[in-house]
């Protein structure tokens, strides 16, 4: 395998990215309503919830974003971002979901933060959605699983496109949406415990959030002329546990399960193998007319996660499957894991960018990779720091990958690192698995100064963001 030294086109976007529920905090603020990440209990995704806000819930509080904005972004320009990756916690627009009129202290806020970008020349990347559906359309509609729910987030679409639209040039429609499937409530808002729901009630889901993405790509290109819209997948490059056929088939299948949404954000219908999938799971989507035409509103790029690859068995009842991010996979015997069990493969990452490329012809953006580790922070010539060297190895290696993508011919927009500063991880709650250039002093049981800290890290990428590149080591 021959490795080139990676050449970046000018004006790539290189930047870090966030969500809004795990570093805001502020959950209660400025009329913010609940959302579905108030309730999760400290320590999961999954269906179990709170009755209500427990103060356990490190995401309450975050890192204290939502007051210390200003002083975080500086330190993104301190690193020379191009860009910046957040999102918009919809109940601090619509506190309820369901509401006719936004509320403005939610909206005035972004434009405080807008502001900041603007004060430094930091494109920003805003995510609509990001696994913070408001409670209340949780409870009231069962969330994704009703149809209602499009309409309600066309209004809210229309509300940022309307107020920020002349200000954010790239939207992401939905984070990771080929996750609703595995976890239903965090992803769609449906209350229903997974065990209870039907695949005909969790398809239809998918449908409406893929019929509202493509509905807010047509309400921004009437009211934003400006904008770029983006879809937003979890990546997950799939190998075969062996070279036999049946190895190679259990591959195409499970990539077909999360390619159908490119597919269709990309070419506005879907694809023969799922409906065949819907036939022989005895499923019958609603789709109407309206549906039709709205899905042919397919994106400007895609955008995507990327923290791992697994390997797929026809056997899989053999083998235990590993950890990973949100739907996880049969381990890959030849490689390495980080602390949480995710496998690192920085070659997935050129090979996933490929097969995106080769398969939609639409510009890519990196909006997510990292390494979550438990950091220590320690003291160095009188400053605290984190001596993050498997951070630096971790990025340096994937980043090499996407120059090498680059040269291969494919078109990346740019690239945001996961939880540029630490946040409160969504998987598990944590704030013990970091991800940042900078450290924050909060520990898992809430405690610490909230006070920030450049790791070694944090002078390496501003380093390959001066040099566009050049400074990575092939
Ligand atoms: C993705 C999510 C992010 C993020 C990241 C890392 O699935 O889009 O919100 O948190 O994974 O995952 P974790 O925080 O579980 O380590």
């Amino acid at each position: 395998m021959s490795t080139t030294t990676p050449t970046f086109p000018e004006g790539f976007l290189w930047g870090g990215a966030t969500a809004a529920n795990q570093l805001e905090g502020a959950y209660d603020e400025d009329g913010k309503g609940l959302s579905v990440q108030d309730v999760l209990p400290h320590g999961g995704i999954g269906q179990a919830r709170t009755d209500g806000p427990t103060p356990d819930n490190l995401k309450l509080v975050g890192i204290d974003h939502y007051h210390r904005y200003a002083e975080d972004i500086a330190l993104f320009a301190e690193m020379g971002f191009k860009t910046y990756r957040f999102s918009i916690a919809w109940s601090r627009i619509f506190p309820q979901g369901d509401e006719e009129t936004p509320n403005e202290a939610g909206l005035a806020f972004y434009d405080r933060l807008l502001d900041e970008l603007e004060k430094y020349g930091i494109e920003p990347l805003v995510t609509i959605s990001h696994y913070e559906t408001p409670l209340h359309l949780a409870e009231t509609y069962n969330g994704w699983a009703d149809r209602r729910m499009i309409g309600f987030y066309e209004r809210y679409a229309r509300t940022l496109f309307e107020r920020f639209g002349s200000r954010v040039k790239y939207w992401l429609t939905f984070n990771e949406i080929n996750s609703l499937l595995h976890a239903p409530f965090m992803s769609g808002g449906i209350s229903t415990p997974k065990e209870e729901l039907s695949a005909q009630t969790l398809y239809q889901a998918m449908h409406h959030e893929l019929v509202a993405s493509a509905r807010a790509t047509r309400i921004a290109r009437e009211v934003a002329s400006n904008a770029q819209i983006g879809c937003m997948v979890l990546s997950m490059p799939t190998y075969p546990l062996s070279p036999s056929p049946a190895d190679a088939l259990a591959v195409m299948d499970f990539d077909h399960s999360n390619l159908v949404y490119g597919d269709v954000h990309t070419r506005g219908t879907y694809p023969g193998y799922f409906l065949r999938t819907l036939r022989e799971k005895g499923i019958e989507l609603e789709i109407t007319d309206q549906d039709r035409e709205d899905l042919q509103n397919t994106v400007d790029f895609v955008s995507f996660s990327y923290y791992m690859s697994v390997a797929a068995t026809a056997e899989p009842e053999r083998y235990t499957s590993g950890q990973g991010n949100i739907m996880g996979g049969i381990p890959n015997p030849t490689l390495e894991a980080s602390e949480w069990g995710w496998q690192i493969d920085p070659v997935g990452l050129r090979i996933v960018l490929n097969q995106f490329w080769d398969r939609w012809q639409k510009p890519l953006f990196i909006v997510e990779n990292g390494l979550g580790a438990k950091d220590q922070l320690v003291e160095v010539d009188g400053v605290k720091t984190v001596v993050d060297d498997y951070r630096i190895s971790y990025m340096n290696d994937h980043l090499v990958q996407v120059g090498e993508a680059i040269a291969d011919g494919v078109d990346v927009l740019g690239y945001t690192s996961w939880g540029c500063i630490d946040l409160v991880s969504a998987s598990t709650a944590q704030m013990s698995k970091r991800y940042g250039f900078i450290y924050v002093d909060r520990n898992d049981d809430g405690s610490g100064t909230l006070e920030r800290f450049r790791k070694k890290s944090f002078g390496w990428y501003a380093e390959v963001i001066r040099t566009n590149g050049a400074s990575l080591e092939a």
